[in-house]
């Protein structure tokens, strides 16, 4: 596919002699890992609790959803625009936060794909020099993920590095199976791809961003994504260089922050390019894949090289897969009091 931001996870390894890392799967935005699924998502122990607080109630109704734009991404499956029609349903208004997930970790002793792993990929210019030296990079193509051993959510860079003074950060170094493993217990579900696009657009038809459709309206920036020359020097002109706090900038329309940039967020959906024609209601994807589909472009991605911040845009990674610009929100049906 065209280049994007985020890498897929080699196999499984124990950090002490690091297996070769295959080619990613979705190149720039999120490299991931290529092993074989083990059995999918692993329920945790204790109990379900009602964690996913910050809900929004949105009312659902009909919209149009990908886009036909010049500058869509075709092979990503962005178009053709099509209308589908959504019942009520319930997303939060953020990313799942630091806080929020080691509340998660420390009621159910979960473990998440990255530590089990042992490694998870960090951005070049995040990672310590001597994580730069010793880790792997995803691929030819995209020198800028490393496999760092020892990074996970805890410790985004890696050892030594903590989330002390990112408590109010998106989680990240997440796979899918963990963000249903929360969800489990916070008695919530991943959103749709629909849903998530529908809430994302915040009442907006059509616009190429949350806000409509100029990237700095007046000057201003709206979203945490990459300015300067990628993948080396990065201006900070938003103010960020890796993750920004998840009520940065303004909210959408529909009262939901930083649905473009800052992070990428998993779908529920299995990842396909074809869709269909007639008038869809409730639409939920492929009935099976290989990738499942990621939302709104991350710290990572810049306006010439891959815009995959606007609503319309979309990228994948396996279940299983984890790096350091992709994190989660979570839904649950309109009748669904979490
Ligand atoms: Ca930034």
């Amino acid at each position: 596919m065209a280049p994007n931001n985020s890498p897929a996870t080699p196999a499984t390894g124990t950090g002490a002699d690091p297996a070769p890392v295959p080619a990613p799967v979705s190149a720039c935005c999120s490299p991931g890992r290529r092993t074989t699924p083990e059995g999918g998502v692993r329920v945790p122990r204790g109990r379900a609790r009602g964690g996913a607080t910050g809900l929004v109630t949105l009312p659902g109704g009909a919209f149009r959803m990908g886009t036909d734009h010049a500058d869509r991404f075709e092979s990503d499956g962005e178009g053709p625009v099509r209308e589908v029609r959504l019942s009520p349903f319930r997303i939060a208004a953020t990313t799942v936060t630091n806080t929020q997930f080691a509340r998660f970790v420390k009621e159910t002793a979960y473990l998440t794909d990255a530590e089990r792993f042992g490694w998870s990929y960090v951005f070049h210019l995040l990672a310590s020099p001597a994580a730069r030296r010793a880790a792997p990079p995803a691929a030819d193509r995209t020198p800028w993920w490393l496999a760092v051993d020892g990074a996970c959510w805890r410790a985004p860079e890696g050892p030594g590095s903590t989330v002390g003074d990112r408590q109010n950060h998106p989680v990240v170094h997440v796979s899918h199976n963990d963000a249903l493993a929360f969800c489990a217990w916070a008695g919530a579900r991943l959103p749709t791809e629909a849903e998530w696009e529908y809430a994302a657009r915040g009442g907006l038809d059509q616009a190429r961003y949350p806000w409509g459709d100029e990237l700095t309206p007046r000057g201003a920036h709206r979203c945490n994504i990459w300015q300067g020359a990628f993948p080396h020097h990065n201006t900070l002109a938003d103010g960020y260089p890796g993750t920004a706090p998840v009520k940065s900038y303004r909210p959408n329309g529909f009262g939901l922050w930083n649905v473009a940039g800052n992070v990428w967020e998993w779908c529920a959906d299995w990842f396909g390019v074809d869709h269909p024609a007639a008038p869809l209601t409730d639409p939920a994807g492929p009935p099976e894949g290989t990738d499942r589909v990621i939302k709104g472009g991350s710290y990572l991605c810049h306006d010439s090289y891959c815009n995959r911040y606007r609503v319309g845009a979309r990228s994948r990674n396996t279940p299983d897969s984890s790096t350091g610009n992709t994190g989660f929100r979570v839904a649950a049906d309109a009748s669904n009091g979490a």
